[in-house]
């Protein structure tokens, strides 16, 4: 998969008004901050994809966006607020636990963690709904360019726990072939299928 365009399609309140023309599609997840808007962009050949998502902490939007390689990326809303109360949290997880296994379309899904932070307990219990759903899955480490070689390698290894890791930094690059790769997998299964 070479280079990708990306747009904006639409927001949906929750699950209904996501789109149904069986295109496959991917979701992104992760917590807030972890760098997902720019990973985005970064995969939209480093142009700005027009519009961010909106209100933190309050609102359940998937963002979705089309691409040039027909599928959909669903962006998911961010998780592990540090400020929101504990029942919206668990609200929250279980929210997208059901997105996650009831959604047909959807292929896999990247997981962005932090490479600074690669054992938070709020994305190792969102990995182990991802390994529970049996679709494939890949930990984008971001922010890689934030490490030294040596700690990256440890901060790899760590997250490694948790599934198939590839380091990524939407600031110098590295890694984004990689995921135009792993895309391109994930997204033909179907067609090869069905
Ligand atoms: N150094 C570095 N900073 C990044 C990277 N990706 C995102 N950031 C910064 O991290 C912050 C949050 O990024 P953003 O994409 O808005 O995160 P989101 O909340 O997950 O959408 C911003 O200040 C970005 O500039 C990266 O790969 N490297
Ligand atoms: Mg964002």
């Amino acid at each position: 998969m070479a280079k990708l365009q990306i747009q904006f399609l639409k927001s949906c309140p929750g699950k209904t008004g996501l789109p149904d023309d069986g295109l496959p599609e991917i979701a992104f997840i992760g917590r807030s901050n972890v760098g997902k808007s720019s990973l985005i962009n970064k995969l939209n050949n480093g142009r700005k994809v027009a519009r961010t998502s909106s209100r933190p902490g309050c609102t359940q939007y998937i963002n979705i966006y089309t691409t040039s390689r027909n599928f959909y990326i669903a962006d998911l809303p961010g998780y592990g607020y540090a400020k929101a109360p504990e029942r919206l949290r668990k609200q929250w997880i279980g929210w997208i636990g059901g997105y996650l296994r009831e959604r047909q379309p959807l292929r896999g899904s990247i997981l962005l963690v932090d490479c600074r932070h690669p054992n938070l307990e709020k994305d190792l219990s969102m990995a182990r709904f991802l390994m529970e759903g049996g679709k494939p899955y890949i930990i984008a480490l971001t922010k890689s360019d934030k490490l030294k070689r040596g700690k990256l390698a440890q901060s790899v290894r760590i997250a490694g726990e948790m599934g198939p890791v590839i380091p990524v930094s939407s600031v110098d690059g590295s890694g984004i072939n990689e995921l135009y790769k792993w895309l391109a997998t994930a997204t033909a299964i179907q067609s090869a299928g069905s």
